[in-house]
């Protein structure tokens, strides 16, 4: 089967002892561990010298324009030695840190860590539009030191690229090449074993190895943060998508587990109780990881050029573009249970050995599990049109 849970070992103990013995407890374990999920803290530090692009880069990662409110100030004088945070959108505990250059306050390594708060960082990014220096290798050195990991990303790539275009023998692949290589041999020369460079351009996030990073990121963080960085990573690629698909689906089992332990309530033209709470908030959980709520479709609008009506036009499910409230929801569920096969009995035994609720109750999570799957499926499908249309406009997300 492909869809599983894919939960700590524990974890799954546990909710299935609960399922056996007490719905209650059951559905409380289910909505903890639901909503511990949601707000797992990641905490990035980003540094780097003056002008290296920084805050640049935070408003990127954020799916942010440079002029929209509440974004970092770019292209400014860094004056002040204070650490800037900044919330995701969608994910206020996703903070981006802004961190003064390392010059900026003149502090040695250590003292300059002490000073942005080094113990509450889940990883730290040193930015340079140009060669790494000896303030970026010893922050890299005391960071290691300290045992959490570090990233170089190379900034500008794009104008290195405009510059090189110019010469008659240009080949893209080689000049990117050279500026990887370039930097890593500074950076080894001044002692830094296998440094993980990534040649960015933070006004073209797809291009380049801005994927490379996040999947690097991905691999790194420890399991349960994965998600975390998954969907607050900009969505740059069908790639993403389909990974947030695929993590969605496994905790779609969770939900699954939780209607079959909560009350059941009748949906007029359902034969079958569903919980609508529980399906609102697993499509408003769907619909904002896709960036497919308003506020998030209007942000992609400025920020990509192509109009919030136009974004509109190519979304074809009813849950995206919208809020999602319970009428909503009980509307779709109507529409959707006339399709054909939406509560069809013999899926029934093939779900539910796998997280063991008791057969009684199965009936109303099986009719949540499809609405789910059909939800996450159509909502994929929207967040994928809704990237090529961007990507197919202007190529800058
Ligand atoms: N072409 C290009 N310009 C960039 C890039 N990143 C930043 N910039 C520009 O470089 C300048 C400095 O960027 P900023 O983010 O303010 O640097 P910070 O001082 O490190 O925060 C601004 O004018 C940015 O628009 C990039 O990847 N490509
Ligand atoms: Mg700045």
């Amino acid at each position: 089967m492909e869809d599983h849970i894919d939960l700590y070992p524990e974890v799954k103990q546990e909710l299935q002892e609960a399922l056996r013995n007490n719905n209650e407890v059951a559905a409380a374990r289910i909505r903890e561990y639901l909503e511990r999920q949601n707000n797992i803290p990641l905490k990035i530090g980003i540094t780097g010298e003056v002008g290296s692009g920084k805050s640049t880069f935070v408003n990127a990662f954020r799916g942010m324009s440079d002029d929209e409110e509440g974004s970092a100030p770019t292209g400014v004088v860094e004056t002040t030695t204070e650490v800037a945070e900044y919330h995701h959108p969608r994910y206020p505990n996703v903070i981006l840190c802004d961190l003064p250059g390392i010059g900026t306050t003149k502090f040695p390594a250590d003292k300059y860590l002490k000073h942005v708060g080094f113990d509450t960082f889940d990883f730290f990014i040193i930015v340079s539009a140009t060669r790494f220096t000896e303030n970026d290798v010893k922050l890299a050195k005391e960071i290691k030191k300290k045992g959490k990991n570090f990233y170089f990303i190379r900034s500008k790539i794009g104008i290195d690229l405009d510059n090189e275009r110019r010469k008659r023998d240009f080949n893209e692949e080689t000049t990117l090449l050279r500026i990887r290589e370039n930097c890593v041999q500074g950076l080894r020369q001044q002692g830094c074993e296998s440094p993980k460079v990534f040649l960015v351009s933070n006004f073209h996030l797809q291009l380049y190895d801005f994927s490379l990073l996040q999947e690097t990121l991905e691999k790194d963080l420890p399991a349960h943060k994965r998600d975390v960085l998954l969907f607050a990573s900009p969505t740059i690629s069908p790639e993403v998508i389909h990974r947030r698909k695929k993590a969605f689906k496994v905790k779609m089992w969770l939900f699954t587990a939780l209607s079959g332990v909560i009350a059941a309530v009748p949906v007029p033209g359902l034969s079958i109780g569903v919980d609508l709470g529980l399906l609102v908030s697993a499509a408003t959980i769907y619909v904002v990881g896709f960036g497919l709520d308003p506020p998030s479709l209007k942000r992609l609008a400025a920020k990509s050029g192509v109009s919030y009506e136009d974004l509109r036009a190519v979304i074809m499910s009813p849950l995206a573009a919208v809020e999602i409230t319970s009428d909503l929801i009980k509307k779709v569920t109507f529409q959707l249970s006339t399709m054909a096969g939406l509560m069809a009995a013999e899926e029934v035994s093939r779900f539910i050995p796998i997280i063991g609720i008791p057969l009684s109750m199965s009936f109303s999570a099986v009719t949540t599990y499809k609405l789910l799957k059909l939800f996450l499926d159509m909502l994929a499908e929207d967040a994928l049109r809704v990237s090529e249309r961007v990507l197919s406009v202007n190529p800058s997300l």
